[in-house]
């Protein structure tokens, strides 16, 4: 048995596969190779999108549909390797969502869970778990698996984020579920700002129980992480291949803020370049800060802020930013460590 080869073709070989297969079943040696690999092949390719393009698109949208009628007005990123599966990675949704001004996204509540990155505008409002948030260009916004939760713009300019979802995993396992209120919003049970407060300032109610494997902070301000990455990069000590990189935490448990997504942000000083590096969780980054290029499996992309590019699994990377530069990335990371499989190799290979 040879994990490289195919065994040899024959008539009588033919003739069995044709014979197993009217039965259901198929011939393992013939596809060995193809679906053990020695290394990672993934059909999920390299891409950037570029932020400008991609406005004018949605704004067209705005035209056509409201954000009512369409429930989330929504421009997939689709990885030009996965046509047509609604995924930018092979286990990652990515989308562009416009909310104009005066509208509202009902709301609704799925098992799948969700990443908001703002990208463009402020002023909107997502309401989660009876608490509304306010969201500014950089903030990293959670909805939970199983959380209601509608999005309202009453702010004077359109509004636009990245949305990052964990579809293509729920799909794997079947085990989509949703449901819409019914109302446009939903109640409103807590003062804004609330789960900041409680989680997001270095303490926990005293008693308090984990509940879910989800962050109970749902709005990580960019403000307050780009004050802390200008305040650590004093001290001036890089990581060779991510600069200065931080992950997003659940406060309870110091685990990813997601079950299924690890979310990241880093800061590349002006004129640094990364090592290369390598790693099993294919990665979708979008750029808050600068200007620089990544070159991904030797291919390279220039970016500027608001860009969108994604990394493949086990394909090399190498970052180069021209001015001071802040990335914010998300990736199954979180899920395949959980599960064992997770591998990164740093250095160039
Ligand atoms: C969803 O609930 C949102 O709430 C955005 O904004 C995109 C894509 C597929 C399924 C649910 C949102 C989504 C989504």
């Amino acid at each position: 048995m040879s994990l490289t080869e195919k065994p040899q073709s024959s008539p009588e070989r033919e003739a069995y596969y044709e014979k197993i297969a009217r039965q259901d079943f198929s011939a393992l040696w013939n596809v060995l190779s193809d679906i053990i690999t020695p290394t990672p092949r993934s059909a999920c390719q390299p891409h950037l999108w570029e932020f400008g393009p991609a406005k004018q698109l949605l704004m067209e949208a705005g035209e056509l549909i409201t954000a009512k009628e369409a429930e989330r007005r929504v421009l997939i990123l689709e990885n030009p390797g996965l046509r047509g599966q609604s995924r930018i990675t092979t286990s990652l949704y990515a989308g562009l969502q416009l909310v104009m001004p005066g509208e509202v996204a009902p709301a609704h509540r799925h098992s799948q869970s969700a990443l908001r990155f703002v990208m463009d505008g402020g002023g909107a409002c997502t309401a989660v778990n009876g608490e509304r948030t306010l969201m500014q260009e950089g903030d990293f916004v959670i909805t939970p698996p199983w959380t209601w939760h509608d999005h309202g713009n009453e702010s004077d300019t359109p509004m636009i984020w990245m949305d990052g979802l964990d579809i293509p995993m729920l799909s794997l396992f079947d085990a989509s579920f949703a449901e819409g209120l019914g109302e446009d919003t939903q109640a409103i049970t807590k003062p804004t700002g609330d789960s900041l407060a409680r989680y997001g300032a270095n303490m926990l109610p005293v008693d308090y129980e984990k509940k879910g494997l989800a962050s109970p902070i749902f709005n990580y301000p960019y403000a307050r992480t780009r004050e802390a990455l200008e305040t650590m990069r004093q001290r001036d000590e890089w990581d060779p291949c991510h600069g200065l990189k931080m992950r997003y935490i659940n406060p309870v448990d110091g685990g990813s803020a997601m079950p299924t997504i690890a979310p990241f942000v880093q800061l590349l000083p002006k004129g640094f370049k990364t090592a290369g590096y390598r790693s099993t969780d294919a990665t979708v980054f979008s750029v808050v800060e600068g200007t620089g290029r990544t070159s991904i499996g030797g291919k390279t992309f220039e970016w500027k802020p608001k860009d969108i590019f994604v990394v493949p699994s086990w394909q090399e990377v190498v970052h180069e930013a021209d001015a001071d530069a802040v990335l914010f990335s998300y990736s199954d990371r979180v899920a395949q460590q959980k599960l064992g499989i997770w591998r990164e190799a740093r250095g160039d290979h």
